[in-house]
Formats: structure tokens, C-alpha cells, sequence
């Protein structure tokens, strides 16, 4: 056992509405931190989160409310009656605290400086978008009184009118050189391993710990992914081991209610990924992923989005048979493909009969089964890794970053079927769609862990 260290606490510090809140919602992965609005003020008070490592807290964070009046707090502490001693920041800051106004006037700003003043070092927040005004120097030379480290964070960097230059200099000119680039909304992909890098820089004692909760971090990544390329595994295995035997006179109901199934399972599936990734439907940084309103815009089922996702059209759609888009029906272990088989519900059987012969004839009565077609398997696959994707890189500007033509995705348009899905497609009882849970079987999960892993594999994203 490791001896439990006491948690690095870090005040995470700035103007009001530059984005704090925002900061450590996305270091703590938690996105029911606080309160996060475009309005100034959101956050009244002193909040504190953990992140800890193998259930050791290694760092404490504190969200702090923003400074609001820099210049009158800078000046009253100014006119504060001289003292006996001169006094250092610290104490200056500590004074300060002990006037009535910091309970009054400047009482936002005072939990501030309480809570920096205990903390081990601050991360100072900045909206890049703005000018470098004389309320923001005060601001930091009030906050550079307290005697801690500071980390500046420039936020807002991918924004076009950003002033990360003039920053950099006036920061440069308070001695704080350690600066990092950190868009809250839309972190670059190695953007947290950076910010604890630069931390370490200005908290060098600190740089195992932080080394660790990088290492940590990054084998999450690991861990997300490898859990979301299941859940897209389990989804393809369940849909492709689907198989349900209809009457032929209640042909088309059974086709849209399975339709109506899969496209809830999908959706089922969304969901997992979105709940893996700590994302809510009504996250800002949510309106960028592929989706609109936390689902798939355009129709699975519609031959239009295959082709829009390069997915070869196959069977009763090619066929133009709209109501079987995406399905197969079967009798006695043949596929006739939708189409056929629509038309010969409808019209004679004799074309059918003839193209295949008497294996069909005997069986005709008896078994009729749909099936999801391969297509379609082919479509939520690629689909699905997408999500993944774009929920790895967070949405956002990471947008343009989002691969669409991967390896993977070629295996999926051109190549052979997953083995695991065609031997799905033999036992319907691996199924949930067939209207029974599926029975805990270990091929089942065999098969659904072989294609998760090799999925991963052809990922090769590392
Ligand atoms: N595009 C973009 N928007 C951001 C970023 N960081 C924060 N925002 C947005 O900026 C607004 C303010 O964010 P908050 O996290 O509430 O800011 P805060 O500093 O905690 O604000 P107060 O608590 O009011 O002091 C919200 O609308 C955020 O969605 C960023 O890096 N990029
Ligand atoms: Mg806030």
C-alpha cells in the first residue's frame, strides 16, 4: 500500500464568464458540475471537486466565483491605512480579508482570495477573446499578491478574434511564463495532458503526482474506447442474430415493426456511448457531434442515407422495394431479398417457385423469416464508430478533426462481414430483438468480445 498523500488543492481563478466553471467540468469529466451560463455571475460560491486514482484523491480543484471589480478592490486595498511593518502580498491580502468590506463590497472577491490563499497554487482563467484591460491587470496583481503559483489558461484560443499574443506579453511582464492554451469547450486531444505538464513546471514537487494522474488519464482513453467499440459490438450482434418468422399476410406490419425496433436498439445505443462520455443532450459542446437533439438525424432505413454513408444499397432496396429498405426475408434458409418476396406476396408465386425450385416450395408455408439485412449492419457500424469518434475528440472544433474515411470504415463498405456477425445470424436466440432477453451464453460474449477487440484493432488510432 501507498501511503495516502494529502490532495494538491488548486483554486481554479479569473474574471467573471471567462469559461472556470467550464474548466472544471471537463478535467473532472463530471458534467453536472456546477453551473455554467453565458451570463456573467453564474457561480456564487466556493465549490470543490476530486480527482482521485485508484481511489486516491490526488487533486483537489475549487471553483471559485469571478472577480467582478478588480480596479475598486485594488484600489481600496491600496488606501488601506499604513502599517508598522511593511506587509508582504500575502498579508496585505490576509488584511484585506479582515475589513468589513470583504463581507460587504468585494465579498465575491474575498472567497476568492480566501480559497487561493489555501490552495497549493491557482489556474488563472482567461477569455483570450479580450482585450488586455486595465481591469484584468489589477485583477492578476491582486491575485499575484496571495504568493501562489498561477497557471495561466488561456480559454477561448479557437475563437478568430482571440489575443493570445498580447496575453503572452503582458503575463510575460508579471513573470509568469508558463502559460496554457486550453479551449474548455473543445480541448485539444493532448490539451490535458499539457495543462498538468505546465503545471508541474510552476509546482515542481508536485511532478510525480501530476505524472501519474496523466498516466491515468491516458489509460482511460484506453478504457472509453475499448468499452464503446463493445457496446457498438453487442449492437451489431444483437441486430444481425435478429430473426422473426411472420404470417404472410401481416408481411408489411412485421417489416415496420422492425424497423421501429432496430432504430430504438440504435438508439439504445447512442445513448450508452453518450453516457460513457459523460455527454447530456443539452451540453453546448453536444450540439456539435453528428446528431441532432441525441439521435441520428436521417433515416436508417432510408436508401438515401446509406449512400450518403457509402454503404453499397443492397437487396429489396436496390430493388426499390421502400418497404422492405434494409431487410431480408427468408424461407427455408434462402434470402429471396425483400423485394422478390414482396412481390410474390402480392402477385403469383411462380417466378419465385422457379428461380428456386423445390427447396422453397416444401418450406413456403411453414417458415418465413425476417432478417436484418447486411447493409444495414454495414450502416450502423459505421454509423456508430462516428459517435465514437467525435465523443473521443469532444465534438466542437475537434469537428474537422473527426476522421470519415478510416480503415475501418473501408472494411465496413467494401469488405467481407464480420465472422461474428454472420455466425449471429444463426442463432436468433443471441438476439434481444426476438422478443425474449438473451440468454447469458458464453459464445454470445465470445463473440461479441472478439469483434469489440478486433474493431479496436483495425481502429488503430495510438
Ligand atoms: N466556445 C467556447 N465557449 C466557452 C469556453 N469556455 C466557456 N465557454 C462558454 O462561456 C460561458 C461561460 O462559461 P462558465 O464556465 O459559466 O464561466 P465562469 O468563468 O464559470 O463564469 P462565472 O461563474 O459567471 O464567473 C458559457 O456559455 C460556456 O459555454 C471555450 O473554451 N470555448
Ligand atoms: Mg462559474
Amino acid at each position: 500500500m501507498t501511503e495516502q498523500t494529502t490532495p494538491l488543492t488548486l483554486a481554479v481563478v479569473g474574471h467573471t464568464n471567462v469559461g472556470k466553471t467550464s474548466l472544471l467540468r471537463t478535467l473532472t469529466r463530471d458534467v453536472g458540475f456546477g453551473a455554467i451560463s453565458h451570463r456573467p455571475s453564474t457561480t456564487r460560491h466556493v465549490e470543490g471537486a476530486r480527482l482521485s486514482v485508484d481511489g486516491e484523491a490526488l487533486i483537489e480543484l475549487y471553483d471559485t466565483p469571478g472577480f467582478e471589480d478588480a480596479i475598486a478592490l485594488y484600489e481600496y486595498i491600496e488606501q488601506l491605512p499604513p502599517t508598522e511593518r511593511r506587509l508582504d502580498g500575502p498579508e496585505q491580502i490576509q488584511r484585506f480579508l479582515d475589513t468589513s468590506e470583504a463581507a460587504q463590497r468585494f465579498e465575491q472577491e474575498a472567497k476568492v482570495l480566501r480559497q487561493l490563499l489555501q490552495s497549493d497554487a491557482g489556474f488563472y482563467v482567461i477569455d483570450s477573446r479580450e482585450p488586455v484591460l486595465a481591469k484584468y491587470r489589477d485583477e492578476l496583481a491582486i491575485l499575484a499578491m496571495c504568493g501562489k503559483p498561477l497557471l495561466p489558461v488561456l480559454n477561448f484560443v479557437n475563437a478568430p478574434e482571440q489575443r493570445e499574443a498580447a496575453w503572452r506579453e503582458v503575463l510575460a511582464r508579471l513573470g509568469l511564463h508558463a502559460v496554457v492554451r486550453f479551449d474548455s469547450v473543445a480541448p485539444p486531444a493532448d490539451g490535458e495532458q499539457r495543462l498538468y505538464e505546465n503545471l508541474s513546471l510552476v509546482l515542481d514537487s508536485q511532478r510525480p503526482r501530476l505524472q501519474r494522474l496523466i498516466e491515468h488519464n491516458q489509460a482511460q482513453v484506453q478504457v472509453r474506447r475499448k468499452a464503446g467499440y463493445r457496446l457498438i459490438a453487442e449492437l451489431l450482434v444483437d441486430i444481425a442474430a435478429c430473426r422473426r418468422s411472420v404470417p404472410p399476410h401481416q408481411l408489411e406490419d412485421a417489416i415496420q415493426a422492425l424497423h421501429n425496433d432496430v432504430r430504438q436498439r440504435e438508439q439504445r445505443c447512442v445513448e450508452a456511448l453518450l453516457t460513457l462520455y459523460a455527454f447530456r443532450k443539452d451540453d453546448a459542446e453536444a450540439q456539435d457531434l453528428p446528431l441532432e437533439e441525441g439521435r441520428w438525424g436521417e433515416d436508417l432505413f432510408n436508401p438515401a442515407t446509406m449512400k450518403q454513408f457509402g454503404v453499397k444499397v443492397g437487396g429489396g432496396m436496390a430493388a426499390g422495394a421502400a418497404t422492405g429498405a434494409g431487410i431480408d426475408l427468408f424461407t427455408g434458409g434462402l434470402s429471396l431479398g425483400a423485394a422478390t418476396v414482396l412481390g410474390a406476396a402480392i402477385g403469383g408465386f411462380t417466378q419465385t417457385f422457379r428461380s428456386y425450385g423445390e427447396r422453397i416450395k416444401g418450406k413456403w408455408r411453414g417458415e418465413r423469416e425476417l432478417t436484418v439485412n447486411d447493409s444495414t449492419l454495414r450502416l450502423l457500424a459505421i454509423r456508430q464508430q462516428r459517435l465514437l469518434n467525435a465523443l473521443e475528440l469532444r465534438g466542437h472544433a475537434a469537428q474537422e478533426r473527426i476522421q470519415m474515411d478510416t480503415p475501418l470504415e473501408q472494411q465496413w463498405r467494401k469488405g467481407e462481414l464480420a465472422p461474428q456477425l454472420t455466425t449471429a445470424r444463426a442463432y436468433p436466440a443471441w438476439s434481444s430483438l426476438n422478443g425474449r432477453k438473451p440468454r447469458p451464453d458464453h459464445e454470445r460474449t465470445h463473440a461479441i468480445e472478439t469483434l469489440a477487440a478486433s474493431l479496436a484493432k483495425l481502429d488503430a488510432r495510438d
